[in-house]
């Protein structure tokens, strides 16, 4: 029944000191730090694990991905058959997604980077400030992050909709239009576009010119924003800097990038009206994820079974 950590270059401690509290007399073993046989694993926490390594586990019972995206494990080489896998939802995480969102639909309908830029230069000038009600945001995925996301932008009085790929009864507090039929109208209404969508072959590169062309261009802002927090592959980054210098994009905000680290010559660092940070919208807070993870192991070894378990065929 033992636990094997396996999560690239994130310092191991923490995490195992909080497992060794929350699950005391169980094995712990960190890959590339402790010798283990792996037939003695069950359960793998991972995040982005070396290739083959989830293979090599004969008698693994789950992969555990301290993430919320599984982009990472579902596009890399196949994972062990009959293997559920299952994604992070913690309020934590959810809880930062939802600050940095409104953080930065705030910064560009408050116009921070314009501020800041007559600071510098001491100039003295009022802009002009729509009320939030007159801004139309967008939540492009409109799952566990997007709802709650919605949920405070609602709460601060924007006009919010939101899209997904399936019709769900319990949709929550805002309009939601569904897959390609409604995409179009989806876009037709929002000003501000937060995309929170998982990476998968359906959605990478759906954020490029033909989509920011279908933007309301008639909004309170002056133009479309982009704002991504899903996955760097789901945004074509030559036409997020072009629409920038055009003004096709009046302004974005990007937390993800299709190679991270963004390389230092990437034209994006040096992009209008771009607010770039370094994929820290919602980390993974050791306390909190290592509880959900204890949760699960419990969960399924008491025959109550797991939660949260990722649909290969959805690829999310
Ligand atoms: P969920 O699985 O809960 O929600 C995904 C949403 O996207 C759902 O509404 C789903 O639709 C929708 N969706 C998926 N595919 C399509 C499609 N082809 N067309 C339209 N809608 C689609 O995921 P989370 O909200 O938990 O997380 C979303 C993503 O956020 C993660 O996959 C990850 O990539 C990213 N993330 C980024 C972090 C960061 O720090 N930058 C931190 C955590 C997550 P439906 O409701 O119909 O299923
Ligand atoms: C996640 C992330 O998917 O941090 O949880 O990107």
């Amino acid at each position: 029944m033992s636990i094997l950590l396996a999560t690239a270059n994130w310092d191991p401690v923490p995490w195992v000191e909080r497992l060794a509290r929350l699950a005391p007399g169980r094995a712990i073993f960190v890959h590339g730090v402790d010798a283990y046989d792996p037939a003695d694993v069950r359960y793998a926490l991972t995040w982005k694990p070396p290739e083959g390594l989830l293979t090599s586990l004969p008698n693994l019972a789950a992969i555990i991905n301290l993430g919320a995206g599984v982009d990472a494990l579902l596009s890399g080489p196949p994972l062990p058959e009959n293997v559920p896998v299952v994604r992070l939802v913690d309020e934590n995480l959810t809880a930062r997604m939802s600050e940095w969102v409104t953080l930065q639909v705030l910064a560009h309908h408050r116009q921070a980077l314009a501020y800041l830029d007559q600071q510098r230069k001491a100039v003295w000038r009022e802009l002009p400030q729509p009320i939030a009600a007159k801004v139309r945001v967008g939540m492009m995925g409109y799952g566990v992050l997007g709802r709650d996301a919605a949920e405070v932008l609602v709460r601060l009085g924007y006009d919010v909709a939101a899209w997904s790929r399936t019709a769900r009864p319990e949709a929550g507090p805002v309009e939601v239009y569904r897959g390609a039929d409604g995409l179009d109208r989806f876009l037709a209404r929002t000003d501000v576009l937060v995309c929170l969508l998982p990476l998968t072959p359906e959605t990478r590169g759906i954020l490029a010119r033909p989509l920011f062309e279908r933007l309301a261009a008639d909004g309170a802002l002056g133009g479309p924003v982009l704002i991504n927090a899903g996955r760097g592959g789901l945004q074509v980054e030559a036409d997020v800097v072009a629409a920038l210098e055009t003004g096709l994009l009046a302004g974005a905000s990007l937390d993800v990038f299709v190679e991270e680290p963004l390389p230092a010559d990437s034209p994006l660092w040096h992009a209008p009206n771009l607010i770039l940070t370094p994929h820290v919208a919602a980390v993974s807070d050791p306390e909190t994820v290592c509880a959900y993870a204890i949760a699960q192991i419990e969960a399924h070894e008491s025959g109550r079974g797991l939660t949260n378990v990722v649909d290969p065929r959805k690829g999310y």
